[in-house]
């Protein structure tokens, strides 16, 4: 097998994904990151910024309904979205499918992933082009902090790891701006990292710390995202009015499934239920780290 092409993202100490490539489609450097785009034969086309798996055309649909939909199924009615990271599309694509949606504004901080998401995964952003969907190039940490108070009905933060320029998306002053953009029955919804990660781990722990004085409900969930780091993946929603579970009806998600466009792949009503139920060392990892003082 002389020669040929792969890419492996490691986690931690050689450990972690490898495939083998059958091409390599885009490769740059867009003054803030490397954005590349490989085929592989598995995976699908694999969208990949300074090295690490963004998303696969083979499991990107898990991730992009599972940070979307719990939140948007627990509000009745959803009008006013805002997105921040998400470059490529998947976040604002998912968003789109719920008829009550009136205005989306997607906050991405290299305008070259939006341009690459739309030559290479034109599906996953497809949305870009539908008007309701407003642009911002931008820093997302200072567009909240310019942005209207109770604007929003749900806002969603599709960020890359903790690390870099996406750190200032994991800090009390980026949170609190997001509360203070949500109407009072708003819903944030936001990646939290593996709980598996020998690093990032203390993402989810941090992320309730920092989220617990800013809104009555914090509760996260976990689906399997296969070419992440370790495979298993935690989102963390957050609201001053609605509980996930308690203020979730079943029959009334059932009902507005039907008139979604487009048919969800991951997301049901019963997996909603099911994705809070947490492993015994995931809420070991959340009770550990709220018994710590803050950072
Ligand atoms: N959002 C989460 C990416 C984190 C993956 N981390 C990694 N591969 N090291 C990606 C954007 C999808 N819309």
């Amino acid at each position: 097998m002389g020669g040929e092409l792969r890419f492996s993202e490691f986690f931690s100490h050689g450990a972690g994904l490898t495939t083998s490539l059958d091409a390599l489609l885009h490769c740059e450097h867009s003054g803030i990151q490397h954005i590349c785009v490989v085929q592989s034969p598995v995976f699908g086309r694999m969208l990949l910024l300074d090295g690490m798996v963004m998303l696969t055309e083979w499991d990107e649909f898990i991730y992009h309904e599972m940070l979307v939909h719990p939140a948007l199924f627990l509000l009745p009615s959803p009008r006013r979205v805002l997105v921040i990271g998400g470059g490529d599309g998947g976040t604002v694509r998912e968003v789109l499918r719920h008829p009550s949606i009136e205005h989306v504004d997607l906050v991405e901080i290299d305008p070259r992933v939006i341009a690459v998401a739309q030559s290479y995964f034109p599906t996953v952003a497809a949305g870009f082009s539908d008007p309701r969907v407003h642009l911002h190039h931008a820093d997302g940490a200072e567009f909240v902090r310019s942005a209207p108070s109770g604007f929003y009905d749900a806002v969603f933060v599709d960020s890359t790891d903790p690390t870099g320029i996406a750190e200032s998306l994991f800090g009390e002053a980026f949170y609190s701006e997001c509360q203070r953009v949500l109407h009072a029955t708003g819903v944030l919804a936001l990646q939290s990292e593996s709980p598996l990660h020998p690093v990032y781990c203390q993402t989810l722990p941090r992320v309730h710390r920092l989220l617990r004085p800013l809104f009555r409900h914090v509760a996260s969930y976990l689906a399997p995202i296969p070419t992440y780091p370790t495979g298993i993946w935690s989102f963390t929603l957050a609201s001053r009015h609605y509980h996930p579970l308690e203020d979730f009806s079943p029959t009334n998600a059932q009902q507005r499934m039907e008139c979604l466009s487009g048919k969800l792949r991951y997301y049901t009503a019963e997996l909603h239920r099911a994705a809070f139920a947490l492993p015994g060392f995931v809420q070991e990892l959340i009770s550990e780290g709220l018994a710590q003082p803050a950072p």
